[in-house]
């Protein structure tokens, strides 16, 4: 079994800041879940552009308000706390945050620990592990 708090991830490497967000990554690949489970602060009034061309991601969201748009619809779903979206098509996007959003993240092929975008919007499949 494993076990740990958010409190002690976010004091360790498995914090990773992005320039619209932080990602606490409680459970990365070496735990061989065969997932990674991260609990994400997207930052208010800010608009980030993700395309994860390599991994599938779940995100629920537990607290904030804002909008996923969707480039290939032209929709932008609405998102409060309860909303889950699914990624299930690689889908190329812009998630917008009003207020500061925390956001509950799975994502499929696991993240090695210290990923962030690059300017596609994608993360590598191969990235630096994290070493706490
Ligand atoms: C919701 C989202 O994809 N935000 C970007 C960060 C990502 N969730 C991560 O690395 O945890």
């Amino acid at each position: 079994m494993i076990v740990r708090t958010l409190d002690d991830c976010r004091k360790s490497g498995r914090k990773v800041d992005g320039e619209t967000w932080n990602s606490v990554r409680l459970s990365l690949k070496d735990d061989n879940m065969g997932y990674s489970f991260h609990i994400t602060t997207i930052y208010a009034n800010t608009e980030t552009p993700i395309h994860y061309k390599n991994h599938l991601e779940t995100v629920y969201c537990v607290y904030g308000e804002g909008s996923i748009l969707d480039k290939a619809t032209g929709i932008e779903h609405p998102i409060k706390p309860g909303t889950v979206y699914m990624l299930n098509k690689h889908d190329d996007h812009i998630l917008k945050a009003k207020s500061e959003m925390q956001m509950a993240c799975v994502f499929n092929p696991p993240l090695n620990g210290k990923e962030t975008h690059g300017p596609d919007g994608a993360y590598p499949l191969e990235a630096e592990a994290v070493t706490d």
